[in-house]
Order: C-alpha cells, then sequence, then structure tokens
C-alpha cells in the first residue's frame, strides 16, 4: 500500500502536561506538528503491530483534519484496526470504556478538555494506555524523548474515510470501524445505577437541568438522561457539540457555567443541575441554590455508595488528588478503608485502580470516577446523583448538610491567578520552596504551621516517584494552604491556591465559603507574597 516516509526535524516544547500536549490550535496546524508528535506516540510503543486503536475526541475545531492524519498514520504504522466514534466523537470517558470493552491497544483522545476550542483556541492530544486510563509519566516521558529525536513519519496516502457513516472501512489493511460513541458506555451505566429508581424519580415530578455545554455530552445526556431514564425533553440544553462550544468556556464551574449557575438559583429553579466540561470526564452538580464541591461532591458520593447497584459491595479504598479537601479521608476513616494521597492528574490512580486498591477516585478540579473506567467521568458522577437521590427522595441540600453533619464540614476553595507571567510565577513558586523550612514550627496569629514541604508522590503499586507535586503549608488543626502551578494551560502560567479549614460545629456549616475561609486567605498571601510577587489584587477565578 502506498506509505510514504517524510522527512521532518523535532518541534521543541511537545511535553505532554498534566493531561497530554495542549497548545494553540495554530500551533497544531503548523506543517508536520502534530504528524511528528503521533509519530512520537507509535515510536514509544512496542508492540502494536496489528492491533486495535481507539480513537475519538470531543468534535472541537480541527478534530476532524487531526482524526484524518492519525488514521493515515495509524494504517501507515501497522496498526491492525481503528475503532473510531462516528463524527470523530468520543468523550473521554467512553473512549476509556471503549478502549477496555474492546481490549484495544491504546487510543488517543483529542480535547483540550474545559479549554476553550475554535480557530484561535486550545486543541490537545493524549495517549490512553490498554488499561484505558491516561498514559503514566514514563510513557510520556518515553512520547517526548521520541518527540525531541524525531526524523521521519509514516503517513498512508491515498484512500479516505467517511467517519460520518457507521460500519467497517478500509485505509489499505488497516480496517477503520466507525462505531456508536454512545452505545458501550450506555450499556456500561446500565449496569452500575438503578435506571428505573430514576425512570420513577423523573416520573414523579422531579426536575433536572443538565448544561452540556456544547460540548461532547451533549449527545451522550440525550440519550441517557432524555432517552433511557425519561427527563422531559429540554432538560439537556446546550446539547450540540460544536467546533467552539458556541463561543463558551466548557469548563463546569461557578464562573464558566454561570447560566446553569442563575437558573439553578432562580424562583423556579430545577431540584438538580450539572454541567460537564468539553471532553466529558468534568463535573459540577448543583441542588436549588447549592452549590456542592467537587471535594465535598466525592466525600457524600463515597459515603452513599452502596445505594447504587453497581457498588452495593462497599469500596476497597478512596484516593483524591493531594489539593483536593480532606473530606474524603473522614468519609474514608469512618467506612474503614483507606484513602490515598497522589499528585494532581488522573493518570496517578490508574495503578491504584488497577490493583484494587481504590473503587472512587476524585479531584478538586471537577472530577469524579470509579474503577469503571480509567477516566474521570462527568456523566457518571451526575448519574450516581440521581441514583442517590432517586433512592433517598431528599434534596440534594439535605443530603449534603446531613454529611457535614456527621462528618464535619471542610471549608474549601480554589483560588486561580491565570495568565501571570512564567517567570513571576516560577519565582514564587522557588520563594515558597526556599522558604519551607523557616515555615515550619511558625505562629501565623491562632495557626502554628505543622508542616510545610513539597509534595512527593511514592506510588504504593510500582513504587514510581513523582516529585514538586505542589507546596503543601498544614496548620496544626489541619488546616491546608497548598500552592501549585497548573499544567494544563497554554498561555503564560496559572498559579493555583488551595484553602481549606475543617468545622466539626454544625452550628457553624452555614457560613459563607469565603468568609469561613478568610483568615487563611490573607495568610495564603502572606506566605506567598501573591500580591508582591505578581501584582494581582485577587484571583482571577474562584472554585
Ligand atoms: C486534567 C487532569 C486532572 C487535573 C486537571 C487540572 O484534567 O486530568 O487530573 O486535576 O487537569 O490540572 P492542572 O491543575 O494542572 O491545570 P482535564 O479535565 O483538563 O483533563
Amino acid at each position: 500500500m502506498p506509505i510514504l516516509v517524510r522527512p521532518t526535524t523535532p518541534f521543541p516544547g511537545q511535553k505532554p502536561g498534566t493531561s497530554g500536549l495542549r497548545k494553540k490550535v495554530a500551533v497544531f496546524q503548523q506543517p508536520n506538528y502534530l504528524e511528528n508528535f503521533v509519530q512520537s506516540i507509535f515510536d514509544s510503543l512496542e508492540g502494536f503491530q496489528g492491533q486495535t486503536l481507539v480513537l475519538g475526541g470531543d468534535g472541537r475545531f480541527f478534530n476532524r483534519e487531526a482524526i484524518d492524519v492519525i488514521l493515515r498514520m495509524a494504517a501507515a504504522n501497522g496498526f491492525g484496526r481503528v475503532l473510531v466514534g462516528r463524527q470523530g466523537i468520543l468523550s473521554t470517558p467512553a473512549a476509556s470504556c471503549v478502549i477496555r470493552k474492546h481490549r484495544a491497544f491504546g487510543g488517543i483522545v483529542l480535547s483540550a478538555s474545559h479549554n476553550p476550542g475554535g480557530p484561535h483556541e486550545d486543541f490537545g492530544i493524549k495517549y490512553n494506555i490498554g488499561a484505558g486510563g491516561p498514559a503514566p509519566e514514563k510513557v510520556t516521558e518515553a512520547i517526548y524523548a521520541c518527540s525531541q529525536a524525531v526524523g521521519e513519519y509514516r503517513i498512508f496516502d491515498g484512500g479516505a474515510v467517511d467517519i460520518d457513516r457507521l460500519g467497517i472501512q478500509h485505509l489499505g489493511e488497516m480496517a477503520v470501524e466507525v462505531v456508536d460513541p454512545v452505545a458501550d458506555y450506555v450499556e456500561l451505566m446500565e449496569r452500575l445505577f438503578d435506571f428505573s429508581a430514576i425512570r420513577r424519580l423523573f416520573a414523579s415530578g422531579f426536575r433536572m437541568r443538565y448544561d452540556a455545554m456544547h460540548a461532547v455530552t451533549g449527545p451522550y445526556a440525550l440519550a441517557i438522561l432524555e432517552g433511557c431514564l425519561g427527563a422531559p425533553a429540554g432538560t439537556v440544553v446546550n446539547g450540540t457539540p460544536l467546533p467552539d462550544f458556541g463561543g463558551g468556556h466548557p469548563d463546569p464551574n461557578l464562573v464558566h457555567a454561570h447560566d446553569l449557575v442563575a437558573a439553578m438559583s432562580a424562583p423556579d429553579a430545577p431540584d438538580f443541575g450539572a454541567a460537564s466540561d468539553g471532553d466529558g470526564d468534568r463535573n459540577m452538580v448543583l441542588g436549588r441554590n447549592f452549590y456542592v464541591t467537587p471535594s465535598d461532591s466525592l466525600a457524600v458520593l463515597a459515603a452513599n455508595a452502596r445505594l447504587a447497584p453497581g457498588y452495593t459491595g462497599g469500596l476497597a479504598g478512596i484516593a483524591r488528588s493531594m489539593p483536593t479537601s480532606q473530606a474524603a479521608d473522614r468519609v474514608a476513616a469512618a467506612l474503614g478503608i483507606r484513602c490515598y494521597e497522589t499528585p494532581t492528574g488522573w493518570k496517578f490512580f490508574g495503578n491504584l485502580l488497577d490493583a484494587g486498591l481504590a473503587t472512587f477516585c476524585g479531584e478538586e478540579s471537577f472530577g469524579t470516577g470509579s474503577d469503571h473506567v480509567r477516566e474521570k467521568d462527568g456523566l457518571w458522577a451526575v448519574l450516581l446523583w440521581l441514583n442517590l437521590l432517586a433512592v433517598r427522595r431528599q434534596s440534594m441540600e439535605t443530603i449534603v448538610r446531613d454529611h457535614w453533619a456527621v462528618h464535619g464540614r471542610n471549608f474549601y476553595s480554589r483560588h486561580d491567578y491565570e495568565g501571570i507571567g512564567t517567570a513571576e510565577a516560577d519565582g514564587l513558586m522557588d520563594h515558597l520552596r526556599g522558604s519551607l523550612a523557616d515555615l515550619a514550627g511558625r505562629r501565623f496569629g491562632a495557626y502554628i504551621v505543622r508542616l510545610a514541604d513539597d509534595f512527593a508522590y511514592t506510588d504504593p503499586v510500582d513504587g514510581s516517584v513523582s516529585m514538586r507535586q505542589g507546596i503543601r503549608v498544614v496548620f496544626s488543626d489541619g488546616s491546608r494552604i497548598v500552592y501549585r502551578l497548573s499544567g494544563t494551560g497554554t498561555e503564560g502560567a496559572t498559579l493555583r491556591v488551595y484553602i481549606e479549614r475543617f468545622e466539626p460545629d454544625p452550628g457553624k456549616h452555614d457560613q459563607d465559603t469565603q468568609a469561613a475561609l478568610a483568615d487563611l486567605i490573607r495568610l495564603a498571601d502572606q506566605i506567598a507574597g501573591i500580591t508582591l510577587r505578581t501584582g494581582r489584587s485577587a484571583p482571577t477565578v474562584i472554585t
């Protein structure tokens, strides 16, 4: 078959970040840029000849062009079959589901997640391993090493695949199977949750608003919520995936999902609101006029997991990323199971899930999931909440307040300083690192520093060590301030500051979060010199 071997030269900076390679579309559109990275993925792998690759993305601008290139390169590099989502669509959790179900060698997911899309916005590419999860660091490092040495790439020349048509086509000797992006995922959700109970809930007049933010979960939410579960038409809004997400920022948080937040605080608000991000792995859930932090959501879901058919046997363990609040730790302690603390990045949960050490995982960055796939899963979290609401027949607010009454409340907030200069951001972190020894034991008003370190993680399964994963300042009452730089941005640097305080007294659970954390917020600036070093007097996003 006509395979071209084209010479190329490396591009600097093709280093996967927290979740794959994310850059502006224009960067990916440079001749050979995408091809180099895809060839580097293939060069870093062994044993895929004749095997199956899964391919799909969140439908953002450049998705189709990238799929065409990757199909041709997969054919030229010797894959036997590619399963590609119709119209190039596969949500990140659905891609993980398809990889696992069809025992694929791995998968390529095209997304820049919650970052905006469009000709002047972001694109991304990520490799997932055969277990279905994001490639671990040793694989992403190997990909990066290959990208810095790549001298040629292989691409199939000729033929065409119609990705809008279900069924099998061929590119040379390689089969391309265009699959329904929703079917396998729906079947998995049906096995995990009590669809009959949720159907009865909707039949009783329960109202929900699901904002797909013109991103990938639209077709999934329509099929499941309005299709299988009988939610009234119009429950899913912004349900058509668009290449530019309708000009929006598909990040389900209080700032970017403002339409949903407004609808949930209106006088005729539905009972339950939810939104998902660009590629469908994040979620935000809201009750009527009531916001639940992702950290609390993880804790409440873990405490109530047995109410869902897929988890009646209980949880083996819980895992959370280090900056995520310690609410889940309290649930784990109450259940008599372990809570693992990993660095930021879903890839760190893979080994724990594979080894059966953890069943639920969650992150403060609006990510929750379980061992059903190896990615966080926005709709899964929404369905688990629905299952819980259907069984308990209480409002979300009542369920969360009951939870706090039993376990105490971890007041929690993340302050993001976006688009600051890389030099300022690095300087601030270096300064913090340099002051760790001085911080230990210091008193700041009522707060005494019990521990100050740069978080390092030793994977309990394979012993791999990940250093410099964020600065922790932990106080003697368990309150914490955590500082780290985002690994998912494409412009300048984003400083994330995570602030947490535990409040056992139910009489004090009603406070406003920012007010409850006010002393620690001031301290966060004092310790790191944020205003001084960045010139910013306030964060750009507070969640
Ligand atoms: C990715 C990772 C998450 C991480 C998040 C934020 O999510 O998969 O594990 O928590 O980025 O990372 P950072 O704080 O470095 O920006 P997604 O949804 O963007 O793939």
